[in-house]
């Protein structure tokens, strides 16, 4: 089978890429990442040589590209979003331009190739905010808070849209927070993470009692493979791992697990529309398509923040903006 992973150099994208192949030796990948500011190549640098991996830089948005890229394609798998919450805060723009059009152009191209499925990754943040009671199934209705999932939430309606009007045979997966390797950090664990290795504070917006159901990375991509093997095309699918945890508890085991004092630990202004809890039912995906998180939070969290310790360089140079030269190197001359 032939793959078209979109946002294959970010985080969740660059772990699917490589634990994808590692199951299916025969499969091949095209990667297609604009290598915007949390792209980073580097990321599958273990890939290097390899011809299942072919990566190519461009935007989803790009009719032309995605046309041509689409045509002996058997299935896609769009992972290439801008996600942070605080940049679309800052500015919105580009959520519309990469999140809804994008998401747009490759459902069209895919219908007009007649791809075999399109997996459209989609988020838990779609459905807004949960009071302290109860868990977000697949008919919780839409409620986005932010820019950010107002243009995911845009997202999964063209895919409806498109597998209700064209019968193309495209899925909606809704994940709640993921951590792991690779990830930018922006985000809350990488970025307290990283922070506490340099005796930096940590940033707790508001009282650091909001609420997120946490996942490690690998068990979202295990459960994206049930889901291109299994999932019926025109279902959503919520993945979860039933870890909810406040921001105040993640930061005080990354702390403990470090052995860095909680003098770290700094309140600072709240995130505008901060969503207070998030907690995905996911019994759909289990009972239907038999997957399972694999990864206890406490182990995997443990070998999260050893990961971090242990490749130090990694997060520097993305800090630093080094890791923007290794694209240069690579394909700078070809
Ligand atoms: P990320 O920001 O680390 O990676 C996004 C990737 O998309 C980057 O490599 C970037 O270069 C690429 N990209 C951005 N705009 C592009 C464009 N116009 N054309 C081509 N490539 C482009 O994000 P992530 O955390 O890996 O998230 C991946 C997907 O999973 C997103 O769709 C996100 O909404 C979803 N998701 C993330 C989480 C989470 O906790 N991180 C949870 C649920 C769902
Ligand atoms: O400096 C910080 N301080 C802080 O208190 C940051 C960056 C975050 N936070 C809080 C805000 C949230 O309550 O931590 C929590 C997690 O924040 P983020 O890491 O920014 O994640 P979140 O906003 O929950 O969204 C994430 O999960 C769902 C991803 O970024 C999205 O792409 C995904 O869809």
């Amino acid at each position: 089978m032939k793959l078209l992973v979109t946002g294959g150099c970010g985080f969740i994208g660059s772990n699917f890429v490589r634990h994808y192949l590692e199951g299916h030796p025969d499969d091949t990948i095209v990667n297609l990442d604009l290598l915007t500011y949390c792209g980073n190549l580097e990321n599958l640098r273990d890939l290097e040589g390899d011809e299942r991996h072919r990566f190519v830089r461009g935007d989803i948005a790009d009719r032309e590209l995605i046309a041509e890229l689409m045509r002996d394609i058997d299935l896609v798998v769009n992972f290439a979003a801008e996600s942070h919450v605080d940049r679309s805060i800052l500015d919105p723009s580009p959520f519309i331009h990469t999140n809804v059009l994008g998401t747009q152009v490759l459902l069209h191209a895919a219908k007009e190739a007649g791809v075999g499925k399109f997996v459209h990754v989609s988020t838990d943040e779609v459905y807004g905010d949960l009071g302290p009671e109860g868990y977000f199934t697949e008919t919780t209705p839409l409620a986005p808070n932010s820019p950010y999932s107002a243009s995911k939430a845009a997202s999964d309606l063209l895919v409806r849209a498109y597998h209700r009007t064209f019968g193309l045979p495209a899925v909606i997966t809704r994940c709640s927070n993921n951590y792991g390797p690779y990830q930018f950090p922006e985000k809350l664990i990488p970025l307290f993470i990283t922070n506490a290795m340099a005796d930096e504070s940590l940033p707790i917006y508001g009282d650091g009692l909001n609420v997120r159901d946490w996942i490690y990375v690998i068990d979202h991509c295990r459960a994206l493979e049930a889901v291109i093997d299994r999932g019926r095309p025109g279902e959503v699918y919520n993945i979860g791992a039933d870890s909810e945890r406040t921001n105040m508890e993640i930061t005080k085991t990354i702390l403990a697990e470090l052995g860095k004092p909680e003098s770290l630990m700094t309140f600072v202004k709240d995130r505008p529309g901060h969503d207070r809890r998030y907690a995905i039912d996911s019994s759909k995906i289990q009972s239907e398509l038999g997957w399972q998180p694999a990864f206890p939070f406490a182990q995997a969290m443990k070998q999260t923040v050893a990961w971090y310790v242990e490749n130090r360089e990694w997060w520097q140079r993305v800090k630093s903006g080094a890791y923007r030269d290794y694209y240069e190197e690579q394909y700078g001359c070809r």
